[in-house]
């Protein structure tokens, strides 16, 4: 198959790239995309150089599947270019996810809505991805109908520049000196931020109603309610989320741990940690407990990749479902 990768330079992009040489998809032609500054670099992918071409050309005949790493309003404006020149486009911003003719999808969750799409396929928000794998075994006992969660997200949600921000204020701060910050809106380092996103009417932040809207079209559950509150640590490349997921029917927490241990994508272990989970694909789920609050609550604890699980892999999963027709581990 021939793959192309639009925003190839940025970390998601990059990931990508990464994550198609382990795979086992036979690709006969992989093509890199970006703006034209970065026409001319090369990169190399499975031992052969290849050169960036100028995503403004707009010239994508011949390729089967379009990976894209783009912001969403540069998605917007190219995606239907890619549609018509032949391809599936695979997009991993949010311009589509809440379209009703996009399918948006969790492999190890909704695979069979790959097939429902009219050339282009969601990939949902890397937290929404984490957390649906994560309950993933729970839903399969007996439906969630409330989520409460909070995050704990990396730095690398805000691409390379979100991770060298950390890095430098770290640096500097080390020497008695401070970087100021200009990717977040306050310090990152040593410190927490409760803002990702704009905010809503509501009070609540465009990220944080992701989980909610996101959840509801994956699980095909109009009536999920969600409360999420999502917050900025100072954490490189895995997210973390902790939350509290309320069930139709009480389920007994062995028959859930049972659930989970036979569910594609994840690892049981209690107290994973961003450390230990990053640079793999998997999503590590821990501190599992009836929650104390709530009759049909399940409290638990996940982690998982931001960059791989939560954008890269996903989307290339993706592919790998639609080639193969089946599930992905
Ligand atoms: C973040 N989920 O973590 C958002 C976008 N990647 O910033």
């Amino acid at each position: 198959m021939k793959i192309g990768i639009l925003g190839c330079t940025g970390a998601v992009g990059q990931q990508m790239m990464r994550v198609l040489e382990e795979r086992k998809l036979d690709i006969e032609e992989l093509r890199l995309f970006a703006s034209e500054r970065s026409v001319g670099k090369t990169f190399e992918f499975n031992g052969k150089i290849i050169e960036v071409e100028n995503m403004t050309n707009k010239n994508f005949d011949g390729l089967d599947y379009v990976l894209g790493a783009l912001e969403a309003d540069l998605s917007k404006e190219i995606a239907q270019v890619v549609v018509d020149a032949g391809a599936v486009y695979i997009d991993n911003s949010s311009a589509f996810r809440m379209n009703e003719n996009v399918p948006l999808v969790v492999p190890e969750v909704n695979p069979e809505d790959c097939f429902k799409h009219s050339g282009i396929i969601a990939n949902p928000n890397c937290s929404t991805i984490i957390s649906m794998v994560a309950m993933n075994g729970i839903n399969k006992c007996s439906k969630i109908e409330k989520i409460i969660a909070s995050t704990y997200q990396a730095v690398s949600g805000a691409g390379v520049k979100g991770m060298q921000e950390l890095n430098a204020q770290i640096r500097a701060l080390a020497q008695g000196q401070v970087v100021l910050p200009e990717v977040f809106t306050k310090q990152i380092a040593y410190n927490c931020i409760p803002q990702i996103g704009s905010y809503d009417k509501n009070g609540y932040t465009s990220e944080e109603m992701k989980m909610q809207n996101e959840g509801r079209k994956i699980l095909h559950n109009d009536k999920l309610l969600v409360n999420c509150t999502c917050v900025r640590v100072p954490v490189i490349r895995s997210h973390s989320i902790s939350i509290t997921c309320i069930t139709e029917e009480k389920v007994e927490l062995e028959q859930i741990k049972k659930s989970l241990q036979e569910t594609k994508g994840i690892v049981l272990e209690n107290e994973p940690t961003p450390l230990e989970v990053s640079n793999q694909d998997l999503v590590y789920v821990g501190r599992l407990r009836n929650d104390l609050v709530f009759e049909n609550g399940i409290s638990l604890w996940c982690v998982g990749d931001q960059i791989r699980k939560g954008a890269a892999t996903n989307a290339i999963q993706i592919i790998e479902v639609l080639e193969s027709g089946i599930q992905t581990d």
